[in-house]
């Protein structure tokens, strides 16, 4: 009888749970039906587009769709014409992508009316921070799909293709067409000749997917890989250096695209070791790639230990610089003045650079916002960042408009993601970090989409078991509309328990994972310790950056120069960031700042057992596998709320010196306790 049991329930489970580990992303959906393609030509990426259609068809029976390669004046760049049966576009790539556009839009349920679909940014590209010995900077997800150490490193194995085939696959069908393949803290060996065979090897997996090759480089290489005395920009043996390199590399890589360089930021070197600009080290980089086409993608994350607010240096330092750049540089921006904060301004460099091409530069991997423990769908902080308004060419002047091309006359347009993937099977640590990857593709290639209809498509093509499925209520009820719920609010929760109201940097130690609001070991610079950025003291807590503080707020196009300046009418989200505030300043709603912080904490908090409950009680639609990982990954992160409430709370409660308010649940760990266990990396 038990036996009996036991195989019942085993039947019964594996009805119910189609196990799957997430290996498969976004693409998981194959078609029943077939579909007869038209295609005069034959090449590896149209072969690519026929096999992905007949593949994925879920069309009418037999229908025909016929592949056009044909300029037309409407199509831009890698841009198509979408009909019932026909692709149009000027590039073999447009037709991959309007494969994919006719696909997803099967399996959504969206309908396919005809329609010329130009991508926002003609490059968008993800960023890896991958190291070559394997390891990744800021990476939770493992080990580096493309680097490894050992004695196989330079090893091209069977397995390096297939995964290198699928990660081109994923990004091909969410419209990415670069990919920087090593971290920006890159090493100068990057350009010696074993890794650029590597790096030959996974641009060929690349190439059909309409996907280029880009590396970091070290500013220093000539001096530290090619024997010379120095890597002056201006130096002619340095320039001829560059140049030879830029000729071997092309003669490896035709369509290789370019450098991304971080230069004189963080210890990195860079021009301003010589005595020169960002110009000159950035223009000596674009003459070397110009004959061949390639680009330079030159990065503002700069700032020193100064006394000037960090905030305010790249401003500072580059604008004076505008219009020096060639056309062939783009300056590299983090969508953000300090560093990919849980909620941040846009940075003021948008706009401001009206003579020089100016990309965004979005942080996929969730370095401060729970790394793959943390359920948050940063589509909405993106969101919010493009339909910033800069006013910098009068309203309506959006960081989107800023930087596609609207606005200024530029002859590339780029935006660039760090992204969040390794080894693990399902990519990305967290099955909900996915969604991020999907959203900065989707916004790369429309920065007008919203969060909601990215959540809904990524939810279908993630989660449902069929496209009958899809159109059913229950489905529509039970999972996809509490699950977008959930994550429509995620971003929004956490900014909540770790740093509500325009607070920022308040992370314990290096890691970037806990609350350290605390952290200032003596001798550490003081830009890097929370307490540069919150300044709690008896009186109040945030940053002063009107004119009676750091006037970084003067770096804003009007109305934002006094829309921020003045308390009443600065954004309750950036308050602290722009405001020392007391701790019985009144908000809005009546309440205290400091009774407003804690309820805040405590909302977040509260927000995140919400997901919980919204999780347990959709397991009857996810498969075993995927529901018991999020619902652990879910647990641990309602702890950690718990400890960045508990946390924060206490710690600025020594200098309000007032009650967190009763209806509030009380802390549930002591402080000395957390800051003697500092929160470590999970
Ligand atoms: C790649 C932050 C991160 C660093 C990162 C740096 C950057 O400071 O903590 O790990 O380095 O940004 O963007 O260059």
């Amino acid at each position: 009888m038990k036996k009996i049991i036991g195989v019942l329930i085993f039947a019964i489970l594996s009805i119910s749970s189609f196990a799957e580990n997430g290996h498969n992303l976004w693409l998981r959906n194959t078609g029943n039906k077939s579909v007869n393609v038209v295609c005069v030509k034959s090449s590896p990426t149209l072969n690519i587009a026929k096999q992905e259609l007949k593949q994925g068809w879920q069309g009418v029976d037999d229908a025909s769709v016929e592949f056009r390669v044909m300029a037309d004046k409407a199509i831009k760049g890698d841009g198509f014409k979408l009909s019932q049966n026909a692709i149009q576009a000027n590039t073999e790539s447009g037709i991959l992508y309007g494969v994919y556009e006719l696909l997803r839009r099967q399996q959504t349920g969206e309908a396919v009316s005809d329609a010329v679909i130009n991508p926002s940014y003609e490059l968008r590209l993800l960023n890896h921070w991958d190291n070559l010995d394997g390891t990744i900077e800021r990476g939770y997800a493992g080990l580096s799909i493309f680097w490894r150490k050992g004695e196989d490193a330079l090893v091209v194995s069977n397995n390096d293709k297939v995964l290198w085939q699928e990660y081109a696959r994923a990004n091909a069908s969410i419209g990415i067409n670069g990919s920087v393949l090593n971290n920006v803290n890159a090493s100068p060996d990057m350009l010696t000749i074993d890794i650029l065979n590597r790096t030959k090897a996974i641009a060929e997996v690349l190439r059909p997917y309409g996907i280029k090759a880009y590396l970091s480089i070290k500013f220093s290489s000539p001096s530290m890989i090619g024997g010379l005395k120095t890597s002056d920009p201006l130096d002619p043996e340095v320039i001829k250096w560059w140049n030879a390199k830029a000729k071997e590399i092309y003669s490896m890589i035709p369509d290789f695209g370019g450098f991304l360089v971080k230069a004189n930021s963080e210890g990195q070197p860079g021009p301003q070791d010589f005595g020169r600009t960002h110009a000159d080290g950035a223009n000596m980089l674009a003459d070397a790639l110009r004959p061949y086409g390639g680009i330079v993608m030159w990065r503002a994350f700069v700032y020193t230990p100064s006394s000037e607010d960090r905030a305010k240096q790249a401003y500072n330092e580059f604008t004076p610089l505008d219009g020096q750049f060639r056309d062939n540089v783009i300056i590299q921006v983090k969508n953000g003045p300090v560093d990919f904060q849980p909620r941040e301004p846009f940075s003021p460099l948008f706009g401001a650079m009206k003579k020089t091409t100016v990309m965004p530069e979005l942080q996929i991997t969730q370095e401060y916002l729970g790394q793959s423990v943390h359920l948050v769908f940063l589509s909405t902080m993106w969101e919010e960042f493009l339909k910033s308004d800069t006013y910098q060419e009068g309203v309506g002047s959006t960081v989107a408009r800023c930087t596609d091309g609207s606005i200024f006359p530029q002859k590339h347009s780029a935006i660039a993601g760090v992204s969040n993937i390794g080894l693990d099977a399902n990519w990305c640590g967290h099955h909900f970090a996915q969604a991020n990857w999907y959203a900065f593709g989707r916004l790369a290639w429309n920065n007008q989409l919203t969060s909601g209809q990215i959540a809904d498509e990524w939810i279908k093509l993630t989660f449902q078991q069929s496209l009958k499925e899809a159109n059913t209520k229950d489905w529509t009820e039970n999972f996809l509309n509490p699950v977008i719920q959930m994550m429509m609010e995620s971003w929004d929760a956490t900014i909540s328990y770790m740093m509500p109201l325009g607070l920022h940097h308040i992370f314990a130690g290096d890691h970037h994972y806990g609350p350290g609001p605390w952290y200032a070991p003596k001798g550490l610079r003081s830009d890097w310790t929370p307490p540069y950025y919150h300044k709690a003291d008896s009186i109040g807590l945030g940053f002063d950056r009107t004119p009676t503080g750091s006037n970084a707020t003067g770096q804003y196009h009007e109305p934002l120069q006094s829309q921020f300046d003045d308390v009443k009418t600065c954004p309750e989200k950036y308050l602290l960031w722009f405001h020392h505030l007391p701790w019985d300043y009144k908000m809005q709603n009546g309440k205290t700042l400091w009774n407003e912080l804690c309820y805040r904490y405590d909302t977040g908090l509260q927000q995140v057992r919400q997901f919980q409950k919204v999780w347990d009680k959709v397991q009857p639609d996810v498969d075993q596998e995927r529901f018991v990982q999020v619902q652990n990954k879910l647990r641990e992160q309602c702890r950690n709320a718990q400890i960045w409430k508990d946390a924060c709370l206490l710690y600025f409660q020594q200098f309000s010196q007032r009650p967190i308010p009763y209806d509030i649940e009380r802390p549930v760990t002591d402080l000395g306790a957390l800051i003697k266990n500092d929160m470590g990396r999970p």
